[in-house]
């Protein structure tokens, strides 16, 4: 089964994060939701709100950052890659760790599986860290992360900007 592209047990419900810092975010944002649309045997199924945050571990510009709900066919790697090719289609460069960018997305969460490759990590390691990915994640999962997990990030700056 290794290696295939989509996976007979598939579809599967996989959570993006989105952000951007640099150039036009919020048409980048836009175009990265009607893009993941497009990818093969992929439906987008919700996304949240638009928030404006700060930089977290990061410097630049406030971000803006939205979450995804996707049912795809595609598996986790092919997954990823696609993703990635969004990324470079819309300019990312990676100067450095965290560097300010073009557009970024995440898999958070993929099914209820962890997978732990050099490549991708899922759950994603700071998801539970970063209010900019959980606080859309509960608006459309709500009851999803504890009132703990909320308090543990409500120190972070972020703003729901409602529809896009
Ligand atoms: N992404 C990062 C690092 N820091 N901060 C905010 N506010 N939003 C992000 O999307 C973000 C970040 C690394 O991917
Ligand atoms: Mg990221
Ligand atoms: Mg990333």
């Amino acid at each position: 089964m290794r290696g295939r592209v989509t996976d007979p047990v598939l579809p599967a419900l996989a959570w993006i994060g989105l952000g951007a810092n640099l150039g036009d975010a919020r048409a980048a944002l836009a175009g990265a939701v009607q893009a993941m649309a497009r990818l093969p045997g992929t439906d987008v199924l919700r996304v949240s709100s638009l928030y404006r945050s700060a930089p977290v571990d990061a410097t630049g510009p406030d971000y803006l950052n939205a979450v995804a709900a996707l049912r795809t066919a595609l598996a986790p790697q092919a997954l990823l890659q696609a993703l990635q090719a969004l990324e470079q289609a819309a300019g990312r460069e990676r100067p450095y760790r965290n560097a300010p960018r073009t557009l970024d997305l995440d898999v958070l969460l993929y099914g209820d599986q962890s997978i732990a490759t050099p490549t991708l990590t899922v759950p994603h390691p700071r998801l539970w860290e970063r209010a900019f990915v959980l606080r859309p994640l509960v608006e459309l999962r709500p009851g999803w992360a504890t009132p703990e997990q909320l308090q543990a990030v409500a120190g972070q700056r972020i703003e729901c900007l409602g529809a896009w």
